[in-house]
């Protein structure tokens, strides 16, 4: 019997298959959502993420050279590296696989060349780490192959460091570390200061965790996240003039706030203000989870996007058009932009039963507000970074 619609993992295996004549080992790494903590993560701060139903497969096998040969079936492109050689591409997908390569040499892990071929079902663009799940798929299968014996926490900080050095983006650890260490039904309360964390389970049935997806992202996103990451820095810099103590946002105060940092840049004190008040609202949104009070955690996610608006100046019209047109709907307990910023998603806290209409009303709104169509998912939480058994269809 033939299947109809084969699932993603039999597309990538087959054609993993085709190309290079050889059963591949499979591995899936998911995107991920964050329901409160926005930019706290580089400032020792903590997260709230949680790894959901969307994925990238890694169809990955060795060869006998130090020839890296990658595919990626959803830019139907190809890139041939080796391993001695490693350099940034202009087509930029290959930098999140070979920036891993280039880590796991910086730390003596012996190598041989490879295939890859990957796909995947995470939105690209839209603001829920797809390049971070390709990061970590990539360094999972690496350690499964050559039998590396990395731990998880050492495969998110793999993936981050490729980020970091290689892509050369300055993002914090959340995004690799939801994708490694995603669990069903349960947010991730991370400690970015020394990678603690605590599993809170978030299976109400009565709530949804819809993403609107403004299909924009603007072309500042990378310059202007590290630029915000420099500002922080130099606020944690003034302050510590006075109070060495002081190592990040996560340590200050708001009276230190306006003592040290206020008189001098302006910009930089609305900056580390809204950072060191979204770790104190992350601290108070999860008491509310523990006391299943949905309706006040809704209530921070609307004040961090407010932050995120005004004072950390990361969102954009499109997304503040998303979280106004649900604000003041009874049906929505919460909203607010998610990531990086000037583009992708809104997540939204919205009643199970009432998810159809709302929908509705949010995508009749953005296209008549701003000529353009959004996209809506429901984000289900999901298992972090798995190896996928094939089970062989009878054709
Ligand atoms: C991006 C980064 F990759 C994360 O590290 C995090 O800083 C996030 O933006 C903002 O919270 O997703």
């Amino acid at each position: 019997m033939t299947t109809t619609a084969a699932p993603l993992q039999d597309l990538i295996n087959d054609s993993y298959f085709q190309l290079f004549n050889d059963a591949p080992l499979l591995v899936r790494s998911p995107g991920r959502v964050n329901l409160i903590g926005e930019h706290t993560d580089y400032n020792n701060g903590l997260v709230l993420p949680a790894a959901i139903d969307k994925n990238i497969i890694v169809a990955i096998g060795k060869r006998d050279d130090d020839v890296i040969n990658l595919r990626s079936l959803d830019q139907d492109q190809a890139h041939t590296a080796s391993l001695g050689a490693l350099q940034r591409s202009p087509m930029l997908w290959p930098d999140y696989i070979l920036g891993v390569v280039d880590q796991l040499s910086k730390r003596g892990h012996a190598l041989k060349g490879f295939n890859l071929v990957f796909g995947g079902d995470i939105p690209q663009g839209a603001g829920l780490s797809s390049s971070a799940a390709l990061e970590c798929a990539t360094a999972y299968a690496l350690n499964e192959l050559f039998a590396l014996g990395l731990q998880r926490l050492d495969i998110a900080l793999i993936g981050q460091a490729a980020e970091n050095e290689f892509v050369g983006v300055k993002c914090g650890l959340m995004d690799q570390f939801a994708s490694v260490f995603g669990k069903e039904q349960h947010l991730i309360k991370l400690d970015c200061a020394d990678f603690s964390h605590e599993y809170i389970p978030f299976n109400n049935p009565d709530l949804r965790i819809v993403l609107f997806d403004t299909q924009v992202k603007h072309s500042l996103a990378s310059s202007a996240y590290n630029e915000r990451r420099q500002q922080c820095e130099y606020g944690v810099a003034l302050i510590q003039k006075s109070n060495p103590a002081v190592t990040s946002l996560r340590d200050a105060t708001l009276e230190e706030l306006d003592h040290y940092i206020k008189p001098i840049d302006e910009t930089v004190y609305r900056r580390c203000h809204y950072v060191v008040s979204e770790i104190q609202r992350l601290h108070k949104a999860c008491d509310h989870l523990k006391n299943n009070d949905f309706k006040s955690f809704g209530k921070l996610m609307f004040e961090t996007h407010d932050g995120l608006q005004h004072q950390y100046e990361v969102s954009c019209e499109e997304l503040d058009i998303l979280v106004d047109t649900v604000r003041h709907e009874e049906n929505v307990l919460g909203a607010r932009m998610m990531g990086g910023g000037f583009g992708g998603c809104t997540i939204n806290l919205i009643k199970a039963d009432q998810v159809h209409e709302v929908v509705e009303h949010v995508s009749a709104v953005y296209a008549r507000k701003t000529g353009k169509t959004v996209q809506a998912y429901i984000a289900n939480i999901s298992e972090g970074t798995s190896t996928i058994r094939i089970t062989k269809r009878t054709d």
